[in-house]
């Protein structure tokens, strides 16, 4: 059977065989105001969506939070989990206050994309994925993959998550990625953000210089030094946590799955998004030739 939407035959077989072209992360920096509390950029997101319906192979999409989620999630130490705290009534009562932010953020992204023809379907890590000490524990990748053979595109939020040693924590989309690419192996993996790519130093700094190559060794460091700074409010790790992200992908893979990051709001992400160019402004993230 022929997918209209794809183009492709429709995949019947296992995840494995889905052949995902990519999965893209729509970082919180870049679809909302991080530092307004739950303020979305709207005009963001409609691009996101322009951009998506662009890319006739199949994809997922994941999430950040960004201004939604993140505050609500340090206000009650949901990351840190229940276990050990005094008040777990508190934490249980943060837990459900960022999921509602967070899903708040969902909405207005999937509904953005229905409203640009996409077969878009929320998709919540909550019900059956588990961390253990913020480690993928169990996840259902099976479901997203039925989603996907069915002819949807899965919208994946960053989450708040049960965990086993912690009680309960928060799930990174950066997080949720790389499970998703360690099972499903995808042509790629693109982290689209407010900024160009990764730089040497934070970009707010004067002097930052824009990597277009970080190269990850076969034993999983990173060849390059990068100084990063992170929000306060951010409780998953900043930029940081993405290029831990980042390496583990490209190292789990031995290099088959490149990790790209560039701007949303630009035509690189266009040219890296629809056709894997490699003439874009961005940073690519790679095994090192010499592994
Ligand atoms: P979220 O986790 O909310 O989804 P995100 O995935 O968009 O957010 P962030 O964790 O906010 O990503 O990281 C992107 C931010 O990191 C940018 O806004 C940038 O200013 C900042 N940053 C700090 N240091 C660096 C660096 N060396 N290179 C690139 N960006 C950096
Ligand atoms: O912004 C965080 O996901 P991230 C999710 O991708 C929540 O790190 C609920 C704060």
């Amino acid at each position: 059977m022929i997918d209209k939407y794809t183009n492709s035959k429709m995949a019947t077989s296992s995840s494995m065989d889905l052949e995902i072209d990519c999965i893209i992360k729509l970082g919180g920096s870049a679809v909302t105001f991080k530092e307004k509390f739950e303020t979305p950029n709207m005009e963001a997101i409609r691009q996101a969506a322009i951009l998506i319906a662009k890319i006739k192979k199949k994809c997922i999409i994941v999430h950040g939070a960004g201004s939604f989620g993140h505050f609500q999630a340090k206000e009650y130490g949901v990351a840190k989990g229940w276990n050990g705290q005094a008040d777990i009534d508190l934490v249980r009562k943060g837990f459900a206050i960022t999921r509602v932010s967070v899903l708040k953020l969902n909405q207005l992204i999937v509904e953005e994309l229905v409203n640009h023809g996409l077969p878009a379907v929320s998709y919540s890590c909550i019900g059956s994925w588990q961390t253990d000490n913020r480690k993928v524990l169990k996840s259902d990748v099976d479901s997203i993959s039925s989603l996907i053979e069915a002819g949807f595109i899965p919208v994946i939020n960053g989450d708040c998550m049960l965990d086993r040693s912690l009680g309960c924590t928060i799930l990174s989309g950066d997080t949720i990625i790389e499970e998703l690419a360690e099972k499903l192996k995808p042509k790629r993996v693109i982290f689209l953000t407010d900024v160009a790519g990764i730089f040497d130093k934070s970009p707010e700094e004067k002097g930052a210089i824009l990597l277009s190559r970080v190269m990850v060794s076969a034993s999983g460091e990173l060849q390059t030094s990068i100084a990063t700074s992170t929000l306060t409010h951010d409780v998953t790790g900043g930029v940081a946590k993405k290029l831990q992200t980042a390496q583990a992908i490209v190292t789990k893979s031995m290099g088959r799955t490149p990790v790209i990051v560039c701007k949303l709001d630009s035509k690189d992400a266009e040219l890296v998004c629809c056709c894997g160019n490699e003439d874009y402004i961005g940073t690519l993230i790679c095994l090192s030739p010499t592994s």
